[in-house]
């Protein structure tokens, strides 16, 4: 078997070659227009990325690289006795693009054991933060701290680093980095939410269940987690927490800094925080109502929404067109889990009604639920409080984001810098039309 660093090797030598070969003998050739509205709309719709560790199809949904949300779960190893597949074998995906043998996801696990202790000056650090800190903002601190670790910015530092060879210190980086993520964020939780105390690691258990036992919930809280964290792990890493991570990594910052960064880019309201308003807005109709809501109550409710000049959150998405696969997953999982629940009862009911009042608004491109608007009601039925919300999606982040910084290293791509034009400019160029 070769091992995950030899098996890069392979593939990025042959993916150089590929790139090496479009530039050279493509470079020129043009795949899109660029419009005003685009322009103006936050680069809406325009193909500026490259990234091959996944492919968001505006209809039919995520693509790991190259693989459906149902074939990874169904082809992904499992932990024994688990429903959901390992985080580990996600990132060996991610990473790879191949789908890992048992053998091969157990040299990740191995790799991940050894590297998830903490440093103990990281829990200095989080346990002297006031307590109002946001657990968030906590997570990227505990990051940002350990950038004193980064092999990458070391190599560099002494003249070590060129373009052919940073991924393999970008490799170091991630390897190290990403088994820690979980810890710390379970760390954070039991500081902030449980009194600080602690509970210590399992050194059996795997990423995603480890994650669970720290945080002292019950099964099937680990498969929640395994599935949560590979459902979210990325999208295409156009949205602003994956993009904010390639971007300050593009001018050859470390992992930690990158990472430290998409945190910070996850917390908006209409990105990873959209998690915590669509439980918020779900309780809100349920503590109005004191029961489900009939169809016409639900529909005066969305109306009160979008009246008040507000989105209804957990509904829409920049890219997506359709139906949301991750939705429809973590939807099966609470049918098979929550069944009872008062709030998911309302997420189903939703369901079949709020598409139908945002149809009433053509310039709403996407009507239906997205990923956001059913996380929040599962983590929430394991207690977990909504402002820990956004840190969970982080972990599923670093999965992607620290994948996709690798290669972004390996194949040697340049630093990020778009260019701008005034307002001016462009109505100039209308009247010149
Ligand atoms: N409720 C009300 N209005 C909505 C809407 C919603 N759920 N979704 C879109 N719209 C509005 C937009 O605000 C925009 O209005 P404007 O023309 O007055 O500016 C118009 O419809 C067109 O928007 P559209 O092109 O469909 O969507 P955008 O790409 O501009 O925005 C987001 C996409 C996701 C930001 C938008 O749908 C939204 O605000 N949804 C609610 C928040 C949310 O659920 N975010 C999570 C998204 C995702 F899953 C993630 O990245 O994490």
């Amino acid at each position: 078997m070769l091992g995950i660093k030899e098996k890069l090797k392979e593939k990025v030598e042959i993916q150089r070659e590929e790139v090496t070969k479009l530039l050279k003998n493509y470079g020129d050739v043009k795949i899109g227009d660029i419009t005003i509205a685009q322009v103006i709309g936050g680069m809406r719709g325009l193909k500026v990325l490259v990234t091959d560790i996944s492919y968001l199809d505006p209809f039919e949904g995520i693509r790991y690289r190259g693989y459906t949300v149902d074939e990874v779960l169904e082809k992904l190893p499992k932990p024994k006795g688990a429903e959901m597949p390992y985080d580990e074998a996600q990132f060996y995906l991610l990473m790879t693009g191949d789908i890992p043998t048992e053998e091969e996801v157990r040299e990740v696990i191995d790799i991940f054991k050894e590297k998830r202790k903490v440093p103990n000056y990281v829990y200095r650090v989080l346990d002297s933060m006031p307590r109002e800190a946001r657990p968030d903002v906590m997570l990227a601190v505990a990051v940002g701290t350990m950038q004193q670790e980064s092999v990458f910015a070391k190599a560099y530092a002494e003249n070590k680093i060129t373009k052919q060879n940073a991924w393999e210190y970008m490799f170091e980086d991630v390897l190290n980095l990403l088994p820690k993520i979980p810890m710390i964020a379970a760390y954070i939780y039991r500081l902030k939410y449980k009194n600080n105390e602690q509970i210590p690691q399992n050194p059996d258990l795997d990423f995603g269940g480890n994650f669970a036992y720290m945080m002292g919930i019950d099964k099937p809280y680990d498969d929640f987690s395994r599935l949560y964290f590979i459902l979210l792990s990325d999208h295409e890493s156009g949205n602003v927490s994956a993009h904010t991570t390639h971007l300050v990594a593009s001018a050859w910052a470390d992992a930690y800094y990158s990472l430290a960064a998409g945190i910070n880019g996850l917390s908006g309201p209409l990105h990873g925080g959209a998690t915590q308003e669509a439980l918020k807005w779900f309780q809100e109709l349920l503590k109005k109502l004191n029961k489900i809501p009939t169809k016409q109550e639900l529909e005066q409710f969305c109306w009160d929404t979008l009246n008040a000049g507000q989105v209804i959150p957990g509904y829409g998405h920049a890219v997506l067109r359709n139906k949301d696969p991750r939705f429809e997953t973590q939807l099966k999982f609470g049918e098979q889990y929550l069944a009872n629940d008062n709030l998911f009862k309302l997420v189903i009911v939703a369901y079949k009604i709020v598409p139908n009042i945002l149809k009433h608004y053509t310039s709403i491109k996407n009507p239906w639920p997205n990923v956001d608007n059913i996380s929040g009601t599962i983590h929430s039925h394991y207690g977990i409080p909504e402002d820990f919300f956004s840190v969970l999606f982080d972990i599923s982040i670093a999965i992607g984001s620290l994948s996709n910084i690798l290669w972004d290293r390996a194949l040697e791509y340049p630093i990020g810098r778009p260019r701008s034009v005034t307002i001016d400019q462009l109505s100039k160029f209308v009247t010149n039309k």
